[in-house]
């Protein structure tokens, strides 16, 4: 958004997938929805699109372009879209780490290099400080490209001019000139993700695309709270893992715990801390807004989940994500079996 409004083309929209009611990545369901809402020619992915053939397939019979910009782990099988720029595919760049939003950054600067845009030069530098919070917390290793965007990150963050990151930092008592990495691990990015765990991911967009200061501190206000109930959410699905963990005999090889009350954007919270705690594969479904049991999973050492998934396809509608991470819907008729 901000290099479109840069470049002074207008002619875009932003979609965020609701976690709640669409479905992964970019599912069909969004394509049309998109689809009746904007009639767009084109769609640009981020963080996402790699696997997802059939939503992209869809676009294409409807007349309408995809680009993927992603990081995720591709399959066998690439997707028909126009373009698609993944470090992960095609084994062409030299450094397979990026997060959604270093891959956009470097497509950025690939445009910025190639076009021939009337922009002051070195622009780009100030939209590090949204790819350092974004590297950072996205987890993905601190090293080669990945450690260059956070330590410049860190440095453009400490001089932010958006009204909503100043507004979040002061509420919280950081100084900007002291700002640490863990304070976009602990404190910055769990706040942006509380609103698509929560309520609605736009909320987060909006607080870091205002530049109205009044608007920042009533969006600033609003995360907090989410931030707050998330906590407490999480608290009693851990509580109640725990629980039933002591019910068992032994502790199982593989964790996977469900229920249809919990919400499937909070169970990757749940599953990264037990995945921690007994340093083993940890499996934690909910139900969605549409019905479907959906999940997340961590590895909580040096086991593949991606492999584990794929080592049981039948159990899963879809699956993906990384070998530390990932994402998974169950049908409905196997959940016992996983179980
Ligand atoms: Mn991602």
């Amino acid at each position: 958004m901000t290099f479109f409004s840069v470049i002074g083309y207008k002619n875009f929209v932003n979609y965020i997938p609701h976690r709640h009611y669409d479905g992964f990545g970019l599912s069909s369901k969004a394509v049309l929805g998109i689809k009746e809402k904007y009639n767009p020619s084109l769609i640009i992915t981020i963080d996402c699109g790699t696997v997802d053939l059939e939503a992209i397939k869809l676009a294409k019979d409807n007349k309408i372009d995809v680009i993927v910009t992603d990081h995720h782990e591709p399959k066998a099988e690439l997707p028909e879209a126009v373009a698609i720029v993944n470090p992960k595919v095609g084994n062409t760049y030299p450094f397979t780490g990026l997060c959604g939003a270093g891959v956009v950054f470097k497509l950025i600067q690939a445009l910025i290099a190639r076009g021939n845009f009337s922009i002051p030069s070195g622009v780009e530098k100030w939209w590090l400080d949204m790819v350092g919070v974004a590297t950072i917390a996205d987890m993905v290793p601190l090293r080669d490209e990945n450690r260059v965007f956070a330590l410049y990150g860190l440095k453009v963050l400490r001089k932010t001019r958006r009204p909503g990151l100043q507004k979040l930092l002061r509420k919280q008592k950081i100084d900007p000139q002291y700002l640490s990495e863990d304070d976009i691990g602990f404190t910055i990015g769990p706040r942006i993700n509380a609103a698509s765990r929560m309520d609605n991911p736009e909320d987060a967009f909006l607080l870091l695309a205002t530049k109205d200061e009044d608007e920042a501190e009533m969006r600033v206000l609003h995360l907090e709270k989410l931030n707050t109930e998330r906590k407490a959410t999480v608290a009693l699905m851990t509580k109640e893992a725990h629980k039933r963990l002591e019910l068992l005999e032994e502790v199982p090889k593989v964790l996977v715990f469900g229920s249809p009350s919990w919400r499937p954007s909070l169970v990757g919270l749940v599953a990264n801390k037990l995945a921690e705690e007994y340093n083993r594969p940890a499996f934690l479904w909910g139900r969605d807004g549409n019905g479907m049991l959906k999940g997340s999973c961590r590895s909580g050492g040096d086991v593949s989940v991606v492999r584990l998934m794929e080592a049981t396809p039948e159990i899963f509608h879809e699956f993906g994500g990384h070998h530390m991470s990932g994402g998974f819907t169950v049908k409905e008729e196997e959940v016992h079996f996983f179980f």
